[in-house]
């Protein structure tokens, strides 16, 4: 058993036992009430479900395994000698086993990945098949079913496997599955933007500088982007879509491609991760219309205004439980403000941070008028080359699959059952009313 499955088994084994006394002994305790409006409102805030990688708090942001992205800048280990992101091998190995790891580990685990990250040929005609204009996250997502064939979980479970041994075919997936993200979404972007013509990868990279390296974007300061980028985008809770969405469909005893499939689905609705190529597509509409990559506070506003006017949202701003700047944003802000503190479109990035939210705040309905993780992305990506903002939500793909992988090893190593909440009918919430 490798180092970091034993690590995983023994924790995880402890906890199961510990949730088990803690459900018989506490199990009928009340923690929470259900209202009305969370019912027809999407069920914001209600607590029902257990996961145990991240945390998000309204007015602090995420905090992984305890950790802010602060924290996690500071104590993650590094690419040697002198990476100043951190690798988000170091966050994965966090988020299973809820120990920081040594540089020794996050190496071993690049080269773990790097073993495991070949891609059969067969998914690569598949893709080489599709309509040239295909969305890229659509791209990846078949990209990522097609992968299924392999899935080790799937086939034990057809042989028979025990309930036992769900947590280790999940936790081999998951690793397989990781290490061949990069190779596959590198492969659609170099299919879709640069003729098909491919890079081999580089095997003494980490996983995320060997993912610039395949993009095609080599430079030392896009890898460290890559490094932090992946790191943040990794985790935020359970109850976002695409986790969520994860963690249903694995519930369900569908391996993790299928599940991490069906969250990839998910991120690429525009309410979610598709915003990161809105926030870009919408600020470069705006200077093509004003003529300018200067524009003045008001010329800014009345663009803000015009797309509110036209019943659409600001993209990159607000957010289902986030009350506060993203720190996320706060993240790319810091590293802008180190790289490419010129750049016209992170300007702009900062101009909007000042004039949005006092214009979505006097609308008095939008709960959040801050600025989420989508918010600052592309114009750091556009500064490095990555141009082509469709493939956007595709990067933000790659690092969910950090907190989805770890996350399923835990659901299927804590014995989690099959998700099923319950529906009700309007006319059971009027009889609540009436009988009230
Ligand atoms: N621009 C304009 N209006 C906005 C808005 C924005 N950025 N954010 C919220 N609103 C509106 C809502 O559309 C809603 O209007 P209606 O009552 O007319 O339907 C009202 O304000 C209340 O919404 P809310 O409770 O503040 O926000 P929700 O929890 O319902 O939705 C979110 C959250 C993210 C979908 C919403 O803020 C939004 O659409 N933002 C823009 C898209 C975006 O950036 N999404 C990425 C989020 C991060 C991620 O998951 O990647």
């Amino acid at each position: 058993m490798d180092i970091l499955k034993k690590k995983f088994f023994d924790k995880s084994s402890q906890l199961r036992t510990e949730l088990k006394a803690l459900r018989k002994e506490h199990g009928q305790k009340v923690v929470d009430d259900v209202n009305i409006a969370q019912i027809i409102g999407g069920m914001r805030g209600i607590k029902s479900m257990l996961w145990e990688t991240s945390v998000l708090d309204a007015n602090e942001g995420i905090r992984f395994r305890g950790y802010t992205i602060p924290e996690l800048k500071e104590i993650l280990p590094k690419r040697a000698p002198d990476g100043k992101e951190p690798l988000p091998e170091g966050l994965f190995w966090l988020m299973l086993v809820d120990e920081i790891p040594t540089q020794e580990e996050v190496n071993w685990l690049s080269d773990e990945w790097e073993k495991r990250a070949d891609i059969p040929s067969s998914v690569f005609k598949m893709l080489d098949s599709l309509p040239e204009d295909t969305h890229p996250m659509s791209m990846f997502i078949m990209g990522i079913n097609a992968l299924q064939y392999d899935s080790i979980f799937a086939k034990k479970y057809a042989e028979g496997m025990s309930k036992a041994d769900y947590w280790d075919a999940t936790y081999e997936d998951s690793m397989n599955l990781l290490a061949r993200l990069p190779r596959l979404a590198a492969y659609i972007y170099r299919k879709v933007y640069h003729d098909g013509k491919q890079i081999e990868p580089d095997n003494s990279l980490d996983w995320a500088g060997n993912f610039a390296h395949m993009l095609g974007i080599g430079s030392e300061d896009f890898k460290s982007l890559m490094r932090l980028y992946l790191t943040i985008h990794a985790d935020h809770e359970g109850g976002n879509a695409s986790a969520h969405t994860a963690h249903l469909i694995n519930s369900t005893l569908a391996d993790v491609y299928l599940s991490y499939g069906g969250a990839m689905s998910s991120l690429a609705g525009p309410l979610h991760g598709l915003a990161n190529q809105e926030v870009i597509k919408w600020i470069v509409e705006m200077t093509e219309e004003l003529g300018t990559t200067k524009p003045t506070n008001d010329q800014v506003k009345d663009y803000i205004n015009e797309t509110l006017k036209s019943g659409k949202v600001i993209p990159g701003y607000g957010h289902a439980v986030l009350r506060q700047p993203d720190p996320r944003f706060t993240a790319q802000r810091l590293f802008a403000e180190e790289y490419i503190p010129d750049n016209d479109f992170v300007k702009i990035v900062w101009q909007l941070f000042e004039v949005v939210p006092p214009i979505l705040g006097a609308l008095g309905k939008v709960k959040n008028p801050w600025p989420n993780v989508d918010a600052h992305s592309g114009a750091i990506l556009v500064h490095y080359g990555l141009t082509q903002y469709t493939f956007y939500t595709v990067l933000f793909g790659v690092s969910r699959a950090l907190g989805v992988m770890a996350a399923s090893c835990w659901s299927r190593a804590l014995g989690l059952p099959l998700e099923r909440p319950k529906s009700v009918n309007s006319l059971w919430i009027k009889e609540q009313i009436n009988n009230s």
